[in-house]
């Protein structure tokens, strides 16, 4: 049986009907972020959330167990080593005790759904890969995103992905994709990847609005697109730095799998010397700010 413990504060939160923001936990361990900015983007985030007068719900698997809301202790472990943990890999992770297992976009929104949280935040969600039709490379979050009744919150996709392939399957899967107060789908650092999205909306109360029927109706999610704040977005000259070479190094090196996305983020990373850590730490404080306001407002819905 899997174990699921939810916190003191999460499952009050729950049960009162008050807002509570779920966040994935690969982005804060070493699969994300290198140390010490990964221990920023969680303290903002955090703060970001409960300023945005909603409680915060890290997801994680600890010694086996399905976590939902971790206290500071947690919180340290999640920083360090991690194993990455998609939807698929949950059943591995409780049956083998994994210590910590680091949940993606995909995990955290399977744990929502059970758990009865209907707003999820995160940095960038998985796509489509450049060279998908050969590779197969898609990632499980498009599918998790579809299936679960739980609002993402991201900036976008990086710009590693093919945005517009990206863009296409979720329109096949059936996901409501809204720009806040954008025209433009964005790509992670930059705050746009210059194609449209199909849908724009300027308030929390329109986007919960939403949320609301379209769980109500399909029982499944919806994507909001919210660009990376003005004042520490990359331009997208300087996110194409070291791109096509951590590309190529994946093929050349025949990495799959699992491992792609993380080789690629820390390949690019290197390339960009440190320059896009202000503007990953701006977004995720961003996308949780807007999540908390969007989850205040649909928990006004009632
Ligand atoms: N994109 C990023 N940073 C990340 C991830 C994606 O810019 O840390 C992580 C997220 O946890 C996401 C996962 O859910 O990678 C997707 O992995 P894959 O491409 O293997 O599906
Ligand atoms: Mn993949």
């Amino acid at each position: 049986m899997v174990d699921m413990i939810i916190s003191e504060r999460v499952r009050d939160a729950i049960e009162d009907g008050r807002p509570v923001v779920a966040l994935e936990s690969t982005i804060f361990s070493n699969l994300g972020l290198p140390s010490p900015a990964n221990e920023e983007a969680l303290t903002r985030t955090l703060a970001a959330v409960r300023d945005g007068g909603a409680e915060p719900a890290v997801t994680a698997i600890m010694d086996g167990t399905v976590r939902v809301g971790l206290d500071d202790r947690d919180h340290e472990r999640i920083l360090g080593e991690a194993s990455k943990t998609a939807e698929r890999d949950i059943p591995a992770a409780t049956s083998q005790v994994w210590s910590v297992g680091a949940t993606t976009v995909s995990a955290s929104l399977a744990i929502c759904a059970r758990a009865g949280i209907s707003v999820f935040a995160t940095g960038g969600i998985g796509g489509v890969h450049h060279g998908a039709s050969e590779t197969g490379d898609v990632s499980a979050d498009l599918g998790a995103i579809a299936r679960h009744p739980v609002l993402t919150v991201a900036a976008g996709a990086k710009a590693f992905l093919d945005i517009s392939r990206t863009l296409e399957h979720l329109e096949t899967l059936s996901v409501p994709v809204i720009g806040y107060r954008t025209d433009e789908f964005p790509m992670f650092y930059a705050r746009s990847s210059g194609l449209p999205v199909p849908l724009r909306l300027d308030t929390p109360g329109d986007v919960a609005r939403l949320l609301r029927d379209r769980i109500t109706w399909a029982a499944g999610g919806a994507l909001l697109a919210v660009p990376v704040p003005e004042a520490n977005a990359l331009s997208s000259d300087e996110i194409q730095t070291g791109m096509s070479d951590a590309l190529d190094a994946a093929k050349r090196l025949g990495i799959r799998g699992a491992a792609v996305t993380p080789f690629v983020l820390g390949e690019i990373s290197k390339a960009l010397d440190g320059n896009n850590i202000p503007a990953n730490l701006a977004l995720s404080e961003n996308n949780a700010r807007v999540a908390a306001q969007v989850a205040v407002a649909f928990a006004e819905l009632g």
